[in-house]
């Protein structure tokens, strides 16, 4: 038998310790049913009692997992598959969290007459869903007066975009059509889109998000969909330039060239995406079951909702530019490179320019400036720094554009954000989650209240490593300065650094060349080969410059606020087992900027949790790999947060007034809530007393709702009496 160290005092709580996440131990008496515990004997000698931990049958397959007596990983994994393998339904609830599991297959449940069965319900009353969980925001948002958050998180592949966009198209057909033609139509639009150019191939996912997004949809005063907004976040550059194999880079690229014979395409000069190094050096330029030229029509219908055709075409000049920049190469430049030829005419700046800023490089001095060959090298990362930065320009702009088209005249009452976190753990933006975290168990704190939430996401630790002064981040600026500073001089200064001082920092005993880094409860090795060079990756004025005399292309230079986050901790860092993982970004101080405002943003609204799990790696309908389920996503799942609901005394006085009888009613407000609430919630620890407000337990304001709906409902039923009764 092997014995979790958590089970030791039942609690489960030891996920930062996954290096130790199981221990032998023998039964040290045979269990006979109906006994109170089980009797072990660990190898270090050492003894300990378990309480028989099987849910009994009639819980099993419960749609809560908070309705399982045993709340461990074992248990939490049964029932998920007897739900999910036997029942095939993808969605459990476990306390505010809906916990979904990718089915790979089209399943029937997301049509019309099934957003319109949702709609107006209590979460309780019907099968976990995510409209279920798009509804009780919808509710909450006109109940509470509040803005709302729908925070989706979970793996790569893991289905965060799916859910995300069905919750979308909750609020698109249940909020009505507003006074402006089409609105709900349009804020659909921005999908496809964003997809176009944010999303690509990847070992893990045909479709995978390269960016992070949180969308905004706007609601009026009769909460009708008014408009949208989003924020991007981390976009993965280096895709632009270097896919690894098997994967592609942007879906618009293959679209693009899949289209290229139309007549209106014939100007760009594409042909083959095999034939362009930006999209053919992963090897594998077709997705099963995705046709790119079908999917260029998608994209150019949406365009076309969101904005007027011209702006359209000049987005892809610019994009088929950037295919012909990957090809030239630079140090072959002649005075008629046939594909920086075709880049200079459709970005309409001058050949003889671009053709000398390739190649060389302005270097000033205190007293002069000086013109310099660049070596081939430097040459060749100056032209992909300017391919990204260009392509960055251009998504940021697209964002902007987007927002424009779907700014509301309107006034805006309120909000419910989509947050679609996207990649793996690591990605940055659950950072985002922690300090919603932290700020969450804060006010228990201030509240003087007792609930703890665990500290799994609290990885403030690893983020000093990596960000704080004299950081990893700071020590490899440092040697990307020094005359002699390479790869191995870095790797060399962070073992001196930090190996044997910090617990989150170890090498790699083969490896002179990587470090590691303790992420979560995730080991990471990154290799040292190529920081440097990344780092420095600087786009050169020069060539800016000369865009910036363009009439095609200056209104991507106009606005200037791209952020420029450097790609080293966006995408280069590898596993050992050489997959890519999104890992931190590089947090510069826009970036920074722009995390915190998101925080900001998240704190203050009703946060609702979707936990999307991917069950195996192949992408096969309704099974379950164990090495998948076992991972740290769906343990986590036992230790989600759970009280979020909170009122102050006299919000609670207000709302459930209907509660209260003449003689509950005293002249002390806290007292009066008190003891009403004692008098309808009975388990205590459902609720807990703050300072100045209530907080509530998952499920306990929906049980209080009921209640007051119940009791509106019969005085209802009394008044029409009453009024017949006079008639
Ligand atoms: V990444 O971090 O952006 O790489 P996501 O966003 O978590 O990842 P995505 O939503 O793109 O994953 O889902 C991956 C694929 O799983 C989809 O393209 C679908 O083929 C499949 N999927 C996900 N959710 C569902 C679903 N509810 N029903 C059917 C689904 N298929
Ligand atoms: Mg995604």
């Amino acid at each position: 038998m092997y014995l979790n160290p958590g089970m030791r005092n039942q609690l489960y709580s030891e996920l930062s310790h996954a290096v130790e996440a199981w221990k032998p131990a023998e039964l040290t008496k045979d269990y006979t049913p109906g006994d109170r515990a089980l009797c072990l004997q660990l190898e270090d000698g050492t003894t300990n009692s378990l309480p028989p931990l099987r849910n009994p049958d009639i819980l099993v397959g419960e749609n809560d997992l908070t309705a399982l007596s045993y709340l461990h990983e074992p248990a939490v994994l049964h029932n998920l598959k007897v739900r999910f393998v036997e029942s095939k339904m993808i969605y459990t609830y476990c306390g505010i969290v809906l916990v979904a599991i990718n089915p790979y297959e089209s399943i029937p449940i997301y049509a019309h007459d099934i957003i319109h069965a949702y709609s107006g319900q209590n979460m309780g009353d019907m099968d976990p869903h995510i409209f279920a969980v798009a509804e009780e925001a919808y509710k909450q948002m006109a109940r509470d007066q509040r803005n709302q958050s729908i925070i989706v998180s979970g793996e790569s592949g893991a289905g965060k975009t799916v859910s995300a966009k069905y919750a979308m198209r909750y609020f698109a057909t249940v909020s009505g059509s507003s006074s402006e033609a089409n609105v709900e139509e349009r804020v659909l639009a921005s999908s496809p889109i964003m997809e176009a150019i944010g999303n690509a191939k990847t070992t893990r996912n045909d479709n995978s998000s390269r960016f992070g997004k949180y969308i905004e949809i706007g609601f009026d005063k009769n909460y009708r969909i008014i408009g949208a907004n989003m924020r991007t976040y981390l976009l993965e550059k280096s895709r632009v330039v270097f896919q690894a194999t098997e994967e592609r880079n942007y879906h618009i690229f293959y679209q693009l060239c899949a289209s290229s014979h139309l007549p209106e395409f014939k100007t760009l000069q594409l042909g083959s995406a095999d034939d362009f190094h930006c999209t053919n050096q992963g090897g594998s330029p077709v997705i099963e079951g995705v046709d790119d030229a079908k999917e260029m029509c998608s994209t150019r219908k949406a365009f076309s909702l969101l904005g007027d055709d011209t702006y359209q075409m000049k987005l892809f000049h610019i994009l088929a530019a950037l295919l012909h920049l990957g090809n030239v190469e630079v140090k072959e430049i002649s005075p008629d490179n046939g594909h920086l030829t075709v880049f200079c005419e459709l970005m309409g700046v001058a050949y003889q320019d671009m053709s000398h800023w390739l190649c060389h490089r302005k270097l000033k001095t205190a007293t002069e400036t000086y013109v310099k060959p660049l070596p081939k090298v430097h040459a060749v990362n100056a032209r992909d720094a300017l391919a990204k930065h260009i392509y960055a320009k251009l998504f940021s702009w697209i964002v902007d554009h987007i927002n424009e088209a779907l700014r509301s005249a309107v006034k805006q009452h309120s909000f419910i954000g989509v947050l679609d976190i996207y990649g793996c753990v690591k990605s940055a933006c659950v950072l985002s989650l922690q300090h919603v975290f932290k700020l969450e168990q804060e006010e228990y704190m201030k509240e003087e209240i007792p609930w703890t939430l665990i500290d799994f996401y609290d990885n403030h630790p690893c983020i000093n490593l990596i960000e704080a002064k004299m950081g990893v981040l700071d020590l490899l600026d440092e040697e990307c300065k020094m005359p002699k500073g390479s790869d191995d001089t870095w790797a060399q200064k962070l073992y001196n650094t930090f190996l044997k001082k910090s617990d989150l920092f170890d090498k790699p005993r083969m490896s002179n060349k990587a470090f590691i880094i303790l992420h979560f409860a995730d080991k990471v090795e990154y290799q040292c080969e190529g920081f440097l060079e990344k780092n420095k990756d600087t786009v050169n004025e020069e060539q800016i410059n000369v865009l910036k005399l363009s009439k095609v292309c200056l209104f991507l230079f106009r606005s200037g606020q791209t952020l420029n986050l450097s790609p080293v901790f966006q995408s280069y860092f590898t596993t050992v087992r050489g997959v890519k993982f999104d890992p931190l970004s590089r947090p510069c101080p826009q970036f920074r900027n722009s995390l915190h405002l998101l925080m900001e943003t998240l704190n203050g609204t009703t946060p609702h949790y979707v936990r999307c799990i991917k069950p195996n790696d192949l992408k096969s309908p309704f099974t379950v790999t164990t090495a998948c389920a076992r991972n740290n996503r769906i343990r986590s799942i036992c230790y989600s947060p759970v009280p979020v609901d909170r009122w102050t005394y006299q919000e609670f006085f207000n709302r459930y007034r209907v509660l209260m009888i003449q003689k509950d009613i005293l002249s002390d407000r806290k007292q009066t809530c008190r003891n009403v609430l004692e008098k309808w919630v009975q388990d205590q620890d459902k609720y807990q007393f703050g300072k100045n407000k209530i907080f509530f337990r998952a499920g306990q304001v929906a049980y209080l709702e009921k209640l007051r709906s119940d009791k509106l409902k019969k005085a209802c039923v009394r008044i029409q009496k009453t009024i017949r009764c006079w008639l």
